[in-house]
């Protein structure tokens, strides 16, 4: 099975929205310098990226997307928490963090028949991918059989599925492999020089292994960060570079706007100019031109105008759905709206992909 319109790296794909063809492959070819796909950038080549001027930069990026994209498809994924707040560790922008007063209020694990019913509705909705998302430093022992019966449940449905539980260890990484789990979510957050300024609880040496060991069970790695927690570019490029310089760049690649949640230390933080968040989406396209690149968090405070600016500079993935895990997110025919009007489709349900096709 490939991505549809993906091509097999020979024939170009067609692009179904406009009929342009679409070249390139998905995870199909190895990473090297004849696709296009590099794993040696320097921290000059991203600071320059950078700081190109803005058009350039879009030009570039929007370029290198078609190379790999149908540059008018857009993927929903549906966010759920399954287990929501007291999270023993302190990342500062984290509303979930037992850390800080934020008025999120610890529960249990959902149980499957919960998450199921969720999930159904999300489909229903038009998500393609279902990520459940967890307060927990890494999961138990003791709840790795619900997790489980709740990956197979949703791939059941013919949904990609996706979790984020903190930190795994090859077994449990295995596990979950085994189960059938599609993407495992843990992003490094921001760069390892600014990391230490954020999160005091676990080191960037932890989530890199948590990563290998993701990468090493077969499972696509979703990774990327937050921006706008005070980091300055070079951090950005920083974060970047640790992603694009991975021996496989992550199939999946988050980009949050810090979203301010009242109780977490980096409330009050000067916000970060939406263009530089735009930036941020654009170096990342051109540096991990074929991963799905996710304009994640902070939509909610972003015009329609920012985030078709995202679009156009590579982004290919939302959030859909009121909520994200514990903070809002625009209303669903709002987003219907915006692809309306931007002539952007989502990838259907029904369109069986596979991102480790041709492996
Ligand atoms: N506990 C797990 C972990 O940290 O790996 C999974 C859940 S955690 C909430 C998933 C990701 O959400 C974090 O790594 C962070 O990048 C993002 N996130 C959390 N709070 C955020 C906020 N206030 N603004 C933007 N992104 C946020
Ligand atoms: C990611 O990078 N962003 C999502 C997902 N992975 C799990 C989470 C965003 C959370 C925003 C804050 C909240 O809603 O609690
Ligand atoms: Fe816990 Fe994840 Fe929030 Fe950090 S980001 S406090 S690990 S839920």
């Amino acid at each position: 099975m490939s991505f549809a319109n993906q091509s097999d790296g020979q024939t170009p794909a067609e692009n179904t929205v406009t009929g342009t063809p679409v070249i390139g492959t998905l995870g199909a070819a190895p990473q090297n310098e004849s696709n296009g796909v590099r794993n040696d950038w320097s921290q000059a080549e991203i600071r320059a990226l950078f700081d190109l001027p803005f058009n350039d930069l879009l030009f570039r990026a929007q370029a290198v997307h078609r190379l790999h994209f149908d540059a008018n498809r857009v993927q929903k994924s549906r966010l759920l928490s399954i287990k929501t707040g007291g999270c023993p560790e302190d990342c500062k922008y984290c509303p979930q963090s037992a850390h800080f007063e934020t008025g999120v209020d610890a529960e249990k694990l959902m149980n499957v028949d919960a998450v199921m019913a969720q999930a159904r509705e999300a489909k229903d909705g038009g998500a393609s991918r279902f990520c459940m998302g967890a307060a927990w430093r890494s999961p138990k022992d003791r709840d790795m059989d619900a997790i489980i019966d709740m990956v197979q449940g949703v791939k059941a449905l013919g949904m990609e599925t996706c979790m984020t539980l903190g930190m795994l260890s090859g077994a449990q990484a295995a596990r979950l492999a085994e189960a059938g789990l599609d993407y495992y979510n843990h992003n490094i957050d921001t760069s390892e020089e600014f990391y230490g300024e954020i999160i005091t609880t676990r080191t960037y040496q932890d989530r890199l292994d948590t990563l290998e060991h993701v990468r090493q069970s077969g499972m696509n790695v979703c990774c990327g960060g937050i921006v706008g927690m005070g980091e300055s570019r070079d951090h950005r490029a920083g974060m970047l570079m640790t992603l694009a310089t991975m021996p496989k760049h992550p199939e999946s690649v988050p980009i949050n706007m810090l979203v301010q949640v009242e109780g977490t230390p980096l409330t009050g933080t000067e916000q970060l100019d939406v263009l530089e968040f735009i930036r941020t989406i654009a170096v990342a396209r051109v540096l991990m031109p074929q991963s799905f690149v996710r304009l994640s968090a902070g939509r909610e405070a972003m015009t329609d105008e920012a985030q078709a600016l995202c679009f156009l500079a590579g982004a290919n993935s939302i959030f859909c759905g009121e909520k994200l895990l514990t903070t809002g997110n625009p209303e669903v025919d709002q987003d219907d709206a915006l692809f309306d009007r931007l002539g952007i489709e989502p990838y259907e349900v029904e369109e069986p992909y596979e991102a480790k096709a041709g492996e």
